[in-house]
């Protein structure tokens, strides 16, 4: 039977996939290209210095180390501007109602973030007490889709990975919680989340009964 339920956090609990993009398109303007939305999808659940070899790769880029840690800050610190303005309004739809029915069935809860700000944007909104473990990407040595982030989860909880749901918005996310045994919850565009095992448009359109009733 399922007993826990992990959450992503960008782009799941909250909307800073904006945020992001908005500060890496700075970045990549300042360093004379630009880049759209729709590549910002492959930044989604991606870590912060692979998403800036993504992005370098983009603009035909090639920088020493040193310089990409300082521009990989540079980027945080345009971020945090962004993230720390958020309040418990920037939850998104649906989760807090998910999140009360998840509690009467009893079922434990972690985060599984890569995002080495989810503990500051947790407690922003008002977050931080609604998980039973918070695994994030200071706990971490590889993003997704390397499954660690929710193996780690499903460690803290004490409970296996089948009996885990996973909800992901991100296709690596998704590749991510399927590699680590565990069933998934896509969160968007069923033709993006191919490997989901269910797909919804966000949290607001499930109720707890429906994923356990298709998980088990
Ligand atoms: P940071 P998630 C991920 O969070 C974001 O989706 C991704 O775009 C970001 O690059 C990554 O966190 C690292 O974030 O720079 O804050 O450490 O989707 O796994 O919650
Ligand atoms: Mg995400």
């Amino acid at each position: 039977p399922i007993k826990a339920f992990l959450f992503d956090l960008d782009g799941v609990i909250v909307d800073t996939a904006i945020y992001h993009y908005q500060a890496w398109r700075r970045l990549a303007n300042e360093l004379g290209f630009d880049i759209s939305e729709q590549f910002n999808e492959r930044l989604k659940g991606v870590s912060r210095m692979e998403s800036l070899d993504i992005i370098l790769a983009q603009g035909g880029i090639t920088l020493p180390d040193d310089k990409k840690n300082d521009l990989a800050a540079q980027k945080n610190g345009w971020y945090l501007e962004l993230v720390s303005r958020m309040t418990s309004d920037d939850i998104l739809p649906g989760v807090a109602t998910f999140f009360s029915q998840v509690r009467k069935a009893g079922l434990k809860t972690a985060l599984g973030s890569v995002s080495k700000n989810a503990p500051l944007i947790l407690e922003r909104i008002g977050m931080t007490n609604a998980f039973d473990a918070i695994i994030d990407g200071t706990k971490i040595s590889k993003g997704k889709p390397d499954p660690e982030v929710f193996l780690k989860g499903a460690a803290e909880l004490e409970v296996s990975p089948a009996e885990c749901v996973v909800f992901e918005d991100a296709v690596a996310g998704v590749e991510a919680g399927k590699r680590g045994g565990m069933f998934v919850v896509g969160l968007g565009s069923p033709d993006m989340l191919i490997q989901a095992d269910l797909v919804a448009p966000s949290l607001a359109a499930l109720t707890v009964e429906e994923v356990l009733k298709k998980s088990e």
